[in-house]
């Protein structure tokens, strides 16, 4: 009782009516035309998803379930006082579009810490990878084999009825954010580490105990980090990459194991999610290159231009719907300003900030030349001994995990289709046009 499940049970009937009302009152009204570019060019612009949990403005960024960053940061009850709000409490608000109490947040650091096993099989196919298997690989790999234990794909091949798919899909969820930071951790520990790992602590708090188990327990600047990067990159609206794949792939029923694995697949190409470990990558190339730790203008000016000169993209920079500064960056240079702002290496990213929207408006292609997430995160990382660049995405997939699943979870109470979009060849294209 008043724990989130019982919650989403009260919530369901409500989002029906108002999703039967929508279709009813507005089903046959136009969300916009979709033209030959559109369709070519990645879909950019069609209107063509429903997504609850989040959306996204082109100026001023992500909103949570109505909330803005900094009023997350206000609203959502934090572990340490004035502290970052918890990924506990945003899946709460994720889930249910209301701000948790701090009791509620708490109950969904017991319930997930309760969860938090992997059977012995997954850590054993983790320990035969091979250490230069990207940690990306081997988290979808552990996910497809934690799929075992799918509840959702156990009650559908028992016969569940329809109207009850949330409920499954809620339990395997649940399951799933729950065991992340001990897969991910296991990852970070083999490949980097002895591979010896921690327990969960229950009296912890979600992101200190996945911190406890990357072995970083005695580190509270990182945890408090990890706060902040965990609630940041839970949601970007449903059309992006991950969002999307793991949308799609759920709308064939397959379940939330299966639909987040292919989810984080696309989160590990370097446009989308890896990018988060290319920009220190390129950051400290250049310091190497150039044989020094603090870069002037100049030097940095034309190391940009030489990348886009070689047919690269500046990581970090640009967006597909974002026209200003992500406020996922700002968030994160709020906190460098506050924790670390004398790191050589955060100057690099604020001269960044700066420099590159300039090359990248002169170049006069890219639609958006500010920062994104991607261009903040690897510095904040690094600056409290978190260097393994490699594994930084995986860190972003824990995260997308709470925005995706939490939609996932709406998916099968409101009863969404399977995802088919028409496709058009070139010549039928031509034939609609050419007569
Ligand atoms: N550096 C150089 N060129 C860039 C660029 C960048 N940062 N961003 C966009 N461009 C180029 C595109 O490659 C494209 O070139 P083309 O016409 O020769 O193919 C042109 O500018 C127009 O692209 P756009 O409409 O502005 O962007 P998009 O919607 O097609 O792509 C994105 C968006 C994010 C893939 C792109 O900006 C990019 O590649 N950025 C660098 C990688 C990155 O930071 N990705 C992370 C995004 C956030 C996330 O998902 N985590």
């Amino acid at each position: 009782a008043g724990s989130l499940k019982a919650r989403v049970a009260e919530l369901i009937p409500e989002k029906r009516n108002e999703l039967k009302e929508i279709k009813t009152k507005y089903g046959n009204k136009s969300l916009g035309e979709v033209t030959v570019d559109m369709a070519i060019g990645g879909m950019r612009g069609i209107k063509g998803l429903l997504w609850d949990t989040s959306i996204l403005d082109a100026d001023e960024g992500i909103r949570f379930r109505g909330y803005t960053i900094p009023e997350l940061q206000e609203k959502l009850p934090a572990t340490i006082e004035g502290g970052e709000p918890t990924p506990e409490a945003i899946l709460w608000l994720l889930i249910t579009g209301e701000v948790p109490t701090a009791a509620q947040a708490r109950s969904i650091t017991d319930d997930l810490s309760s969860r938090a096993t992997i059977p012995e099989f997954v850590e054993e196919i983790l320990d035969r990878c091979p250490r230069d298997l990207h940690p990306m690989s081997q988290l979808s790999l552990a996910l497809n084999a934690l799929q075992r234990d799918s509840i959702f794909a156990k009650a559908y091949a028992d016969g569940i009825n329809k109207a009850n798919y949330w409920d499954p899909t809620y339990e395997d969820s649940m399951n799933v954010i729950a065991k992340l930071p001990l897969i991910a951790a296991k990852i970070y520990r083999n490949v980097y580490k002895d591979g010896k790992m921690g327990a969960i602590d229950p009296k912890a708090d979600y992101s200190q105990n996945f911190a406890n188990l990357l072995g970083f327990s005695d580190n509270q600047g990182f945890t408090e980090l990890l706060r902040l990067y965990l609630v940041i990159h839970t949601d970007h609206e449903g059309g992006n990459v991950s969002a999307h794949t793991t949308h799609l792939v759920g709308s064939a029923l397959s379940d939330p194991y299966l639909s987040l694995a292919a989810g984080l697949n696309g989160l590990a190409g370097p446009l989308h999610g890896l990018a988060n470990q290319e920009v220190l990558r390129w950051i400290l190339a250049m310091n190497e290159k150039l044989g020094v730790d603090h870069p002037t203008r100049e030097q940095i000016l034309n190391y940009c231009k030489e990348t886009l000169a070689s047919g690269r993209v500046i990581p970090g920079f640009g967006h597909a719907v974002l026209r200003k500064t992500d406020p996922r960056y700002i968030a994160q240079r709020e906190f460098a300003l506050k924790y670390m702002k004398d790191d050589h290496l955060f100057s690099i990213v604020s001269n960044l900030f700066h420099i590159v929207p300039e090359v990248l408006k002169e170049q006069g292609k890219v639609k958006n030349p500010y920062p994104n997430v991607d261009a903040h995160s690897g510095v904040l990382l690094r600056y409290y001994g978190f260097v393994e660049q490699d594994y930084y995405t995986v860190l972003f997939g824990v995260s997308r995990a709470i925005g995706v699943l939490s939609q996932l979870v709406w998916d099968r109470a409101l009863g969404l289709p399977i995802e088919r979009p028409k496709s058009m060849t070139m010549a039928s294209i031509r034939q609609m046009f050419e007569k």
